[in-house]
């Protein structure tokens, strides 16, 4: 018998649980501005992931997916995309997306059913928001194929949950991606859970990430609690892929501390004790003591930061409540370049409809 195959796959960690750095700062995450950046940033995501849940509970907006515990892994992967890049996400990237310009009171109109939300992207390329699970990568494959064929020099970066890789569209993303050499980056966050289905269920396979091997990219495993690790290893990554056209596929593990969205009920079926044990590691509080340890944060400028903030999230709030709904005939609007008939007779259906019941 002769091996003929042998694999790798590296796990990347910078600041570890009890916030030492091991090594020196990538030179990606260098500046200490950055560092309070990503830091600012967390801490934002978390307080208006706050609020967006408790205005769901309050009837205010009609579902939400928390980042709750996962905001490193979007944090340092919108830190790490260059303006040109073109960003294909999933519904739980959030702290991604506002650093890509999106409005915060955009996602809020957007989960409350409001489809303008959505078209936030008038200057740039890059994706809407999407919900079909596992659609992305092959979305970002068709994107990285056209970067390709027109010679620039961008690159695609798409995310999507562990319970997206089980599907056959991730494999055949990764597989194009490898065959053809595109310029992309996949990140697979893991957060252990696809709403009920616990990563051990998901796949036998001992990582995500090895599941690049059979596509011939690179892959590998970063730790998503560690916001540094995650914004250097993507910025090493979109450079390949940008400067080398070699695709990369990172596996960013971190652990959902929420519900799946508000419509779930983890209760049901998340063992007990285990959100706490993994709470330890979070990214925030590990992030804080580091930057405390190195006296570039303190109580104060916690305090200001938490105010600040506030203020901002709830000018978000008002921005979104104070928003004129969409009319009801606004459905057929992005359906077709030109309505076909039947949808025209309907939408006037519905347009008299309303001029009966409101005037
Ligand atoms: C094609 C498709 N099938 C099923 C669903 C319902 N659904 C929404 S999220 C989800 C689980 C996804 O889990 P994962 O990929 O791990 O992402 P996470 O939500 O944990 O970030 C499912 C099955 C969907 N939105 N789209
Ligand atoms: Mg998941």
């Amino acid at each position: 018998m002769n091996v003929v195959a042998k694999f790798e796959i590296p796990y990347y960690q910078c600041l570890d649980e009890s916030s030492i750095l091991h090594g020196n700062l990538p030179d990606s995450v260098k500046d200490t501005k950055q560092l309070v950046k990503l830091y600012r940033l967390m801490v934002l995501l978390r307080i208006f992931d706050t609020k967006a849940i408790a205005l769901q509970r309050t009837g205010k907006l009609g579902t939400y997916p928390s980042t709750r515990g996962q905001e490193a892994v979007f944090v340092g992967m919108g830190a790490a995309l260059a303006n040109d890049d073109v960003f294909v996400p999933y519904y739980r990237d959030v702290g991604t997306l506002i650093q890509r310009g999106v409005k915060l009171s955009d996602i809020l109109l957007y989960w409350g059913g409001d489809e303008r939300g959505n078209c936030y992207h008038k200057d740039s390329e890059d994706f809407p928001y999407s919900v079909p699970v596992g659609s992305q990568p092959l979305h970002g494959a068709g994107i990285a194929t056209a970067l390709k064929i027109r010679g620039e020099k961008r690159a695609v970066l798409v995310t999507c949950g562990d319970g997206a890789s089980s599907q056959g569209d991730f494999y055949e993303a990764l597989n194009v991606a490898g065959a053809w050499k595109l310029p992309i980056v996949f990140v697979v966050s893991n957060n252990q859970w696809a709403i009920s289905v616990p990563r051990s269920a998901q796949s036998a396979s001992q990582t995500i990430a090895q599941k690049a091997v059979a596509a011939g990219i690179e892959g590998e495993q970063v730790d998503g609690n560690d916001v540094i690790a995650v914004c250097d290893r993507v910025t090493l990554a979109l450079k390949k892929a940008r400067e080398k056209n070699e695709p990369v596929l990172l596996e960013i593990l971190s652990y959902r501390q929420s519900d799946h969205t508000t419509a779930d009920d983890a209760s049901r079926y998340e063992p007990q004790g285990i959100r706490e044990k993994e709470w330890l590691k979070e990214p925030i509080g590990r992030m804080r003591k580091y930057l405390e340890a190195a006296k570039l944060w303190d109580e104060e400028k916690e305090k200001a930061l938490q105010a600040e903030c506030s203020v901002d999230v709830e000018g978000v709030v008002k921005e979104y409540l104070n928003t004129p709904p969409q009319s009801p005939e606004s459905m057929f609007d992005s359906l077709y370049a030109k309505l076909p008939d039947i949808y025209l007779e309907q939408r006037e259906q519905l347009i008299q409809k309303e001029i009966v019941a409101h005037g």
